[in-house]
């Protein structure tokens, strides 16, 4: 515990890793000991995102937050202090738990937790309502598979074996993606569709399986329900029509749809890139409706893989302890709206932890406008001086996972493990337990949850789904699978069988574990395409997905890579660019200044920024998100990162 981290690599308990991890996980010692680190609490001493800041004691600090907060209760109420968090380490220790706690007992507004996943998380649960996913290792048993909206060369390494696994064995892979991400390595075909146009290509697919006579009505009137009028829909939307659309080739979504048909078994694998749009559950739901169409589901290696997580339920309320209160939600997507309108009441203190919304949120200007309000109390919590961090009044110093405990589930497979500490805790940093239990103790609530040890057994209690060991299943009891995992360092679901079958051994849980390819949860008509999902009259589609360099913001802070705008020959020709030229990236909402990079990897009329870039990163201090409308998708609230419509032209 006194020693200094000297190399991290993947660990060998778990099949998947495997003793194989990314290179920028491996470069965490960085982020640890890196220059960025915050080191203890902090007080803003100069204008808001300035930087300036002087040291405070975490007495002093949080002493500051209790009394803020108090004046604002008792002022403005409670809906006045909006609590922001997302993704931080992802685990079931450090959200949800003393940190709801707290603003639940002092009636905070509550979060819409939207930035990502909303459509997906909707579609699935209405489609095939929590059926787990296909496992990645399944995926070497499929002869065909559509790798679509998703790059797991960049976002899911640990697929990357078993998509290569399955093309040795002669099975063929299909990618549909604006950008080609991979290289005929692992990919046999691909259809480069325009943004947010997936649902009219996934209807054609249908409608071109109906024509051809390769629909499986047997499993369709069998296991699912709606799917007359989901066939009749699909009629709707010719391969010409949904090609004009998609701005790609008719005979290519044909022959797509014909290959994944032909395959036994054929699996999709739905990624987040076709969501962040206004079109996003439309678009979800028709690609998720193909393998039940199509007749894949039934046998290993077949049917749909998307997030694991509907695969096991968390009952957080267990963890949390505290009732939840009927206040107001506020959307995250809309934060800088939040701040700037909200006025029953006006949004009065910020508590952003897990979370660095200054980059990862829809419409950069707009949420920085908002941090400048002299009237916004904003505490930041994190492991580094992030973008948002320097709108802070006041910072606070978090533990990494190195640092502290956490009890960690993928959304991408089926495990549960336990990073017990190696390290002691940078500085004076704290993990977030620790520190909403602190702010509680002084605003004198009492803390009735679980902590500690207890906090664990709960945690893991909380989770459905039998865990098992190498000696099989065994129940639901917190304490025995804790001593489970401190021994094994890693539990399993047994689902029956170590992977899941869908339709063989999960079914969806809907009535008659049927799935429903009309649900009323989207809506009068799931499948409903807006033209144009973009708002604006700019005509380039900028995208911003996943890199290698970071996870979206985190680690940004030492992987300074050459960032640059990435356009298509043509659209660099038509504009006179040229390769590594300033430019200037923009539409109404803002501008990005960075250089260009011209990529034939990219279909004509889309560019590309990373996501999770630092403002450090670009020339004028701007990241993709200044560009990124707050416009949400229909049903779910969902970000629309993708709908950003842009012009580029020399800086
Ligand atoms: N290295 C790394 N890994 C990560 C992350 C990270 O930041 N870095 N983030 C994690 C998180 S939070 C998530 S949600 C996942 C996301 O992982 P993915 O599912 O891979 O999602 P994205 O990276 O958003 O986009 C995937 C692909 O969709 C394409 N795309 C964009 N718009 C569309 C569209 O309208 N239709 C289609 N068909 N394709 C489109 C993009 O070009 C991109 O190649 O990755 C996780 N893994
Ligand atoms: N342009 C563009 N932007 C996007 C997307 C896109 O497609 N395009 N996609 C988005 C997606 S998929 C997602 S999921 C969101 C994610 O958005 P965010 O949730 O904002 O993700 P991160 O940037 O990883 O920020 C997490 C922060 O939590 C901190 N943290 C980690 N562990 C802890 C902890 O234990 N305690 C505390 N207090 N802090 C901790 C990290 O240091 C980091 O600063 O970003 C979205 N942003
Ligand atoms: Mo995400």
């Amino acid at each position: 515990m006194d020693g200094r981290i000297t190399s991290i690599t993947g660990s060998r308990v778990h099949p998947l890793t495997d003793g194989f991890i990314c290179a920028k996980v491996r470069d965490f010692p960085q982020r640890v000991y890196g220059p960025d680190r915050l080191l203890h609490p902090m007080r803003r001493a100069g204008p808001k995102g300035s930087g300036c800041f002087e040291r405070v004691s975490w007495d002093e600090a949080v002493g500051e937050i209790a009394r803020k907060f108090a004046v604002i209760l008792e002022r403005r109420g409670g809906e006045a202090i909006l609590p922001f968090f997302y993704g931080g380490s992802n685990g079931l220790l450090t959200q949800g738990t003393t940190d709801e706690r707290l603003f639940r007992s002092i009636g905070a507004s509550r979060l819409a937790r939207t930035v990502c996943a909303a459509p997906t998380g909707a579609v699935t649960d209405a489609l095939y309502g929590k059926m787990a996913s296909v496992d990645l290792p399944d995926f070497a048993l499929a002869r065909f598979i559509i790798v679509w909206g998703a790059n797991p060369k960049h976002s899911n390494i640990h697929l990357m074996p078993y998509l290569k696994a399955a093309r040795e064995a002669g099975g063929r892979v299909a990618l549909i993606d604006p950008r080609r991400t991979m290289s005929g390595q692992y990919v046999d075909m691909h259809l480069p569709v325009f943004p947010g146009t997936d649902g009219a290509v996934a209807l054609a697919m249908i409608g071109h399986l109906e024509r051809a006579g390769a629909v499986d009505r047997a499993f369709l009137e069998q296991h699912t329900v709606g799917w007359e009028k989901l066939l009749e829909r699909a009629r709707s939307w010719t391969l010409e029509r949904a090609a004009a659309r998609a701005r790609v080739e008719a005979r290519d979504i044909a022959a797509i749809a014909e290959a994944f048909a032909a395959a036994d078994p054929a699996l999709v694998r739905c990624g987040w890139g076709l969501e962040r749009n206004r079109n996003g559950e439309s678009s979800v739901a028709a690609v998720l409706a193909l393998p039940a169409v199509a007749g894949k589901f039934g046998k290993p290696g077949g049917g749909y893989a998307l997030s694991s997580s509907p695969g096991y339920g968390v009952d957080e309320e267990r963890l949390i302890g505290v009732p939840e209160a009927n206040t107001r939600v506020v959307n995250m997507n809309r934060l800088g709206r939040a701040l700037l309108e909200e006025t029953d009441p006006p949004i009065e203190a910020l508590f952003v932890y897990n979370a660095n919304p200054v980059v990862t949120v829809p419409d950069q200007n707009r949420i920085v406008r908002g941090l400048e309000r002299e009237d916004l109390f904003t505490v930041v919590f994190d492991q580094v001086m992030t973008d948002t961090a320097l709108y802070a009044d006041i910072a606070l110093p978090a533990t990494t996972f190195l640092e502290h405990t956490e009890l960690s589930i993928s959304y991408g497979t089926y495990a549960v493990m336990l990073a017990d500490p190696v390290i002691e805790p940078a500085g004076e940093a704290k993990p977030n337990e620790e520190v909403f239990g602190l702010i509680m103790k002084r605003m004198g609530i009492e803390d009735r949850g679980p902590r500690g040890e207890n906090l664990l057994k709960e945690a893991l209690a909380a989770i459905s789904g039998p865990l098992t060991t190498g000696e099989g299943a065994f129940g639901r009891d917190g304490g025995a699978r804790l001593e489970r995992l401190r021994r094994d360092r890693l539990l399993t679901f047994d689902f029956p069988g170590p992977r899941p079958v869908q339709f063989g051994t999960v079914f969806p849980n809907l009535p008659r574990g049927r799935a429903d390819l009309w649900p009323a949860a989207l809506g009068p008509d799931p499948y409903d395409i807006l033209d144009d999902p973009a708002s604006g009259r700019h005509p380039l589609a900028l995208i911003s997905p996943a890199t290698d360099r970071t996870i979206s913001s985190t680690l940004g802070e030492f992987n300074h890579e050459d960032v640059r705008v990435e356009m298509h020959p043509d659209d660099a020709a038509s504009r006179r660019l040229r390769e590594g030229q300033d430019v200037r990236v923009h539409n109404d909402l803002g501008e990005v200044r960075v250089r260009l990079r011209i990529n034939a990897g990219l279909r004509p009329g889309v560019i590309y920024l990373p996501k999770g870039i630092w403002n450090r990163h670009t020339k004028n201090g701007r990241v993709g998100t200044a560009l990124v409308p707050d416009t949400i998708s229909a049903v779910s609230g969902g970000a629309c990162f993708n709908d950003a419509r842009v012009e580029v032209g020399p800086a």
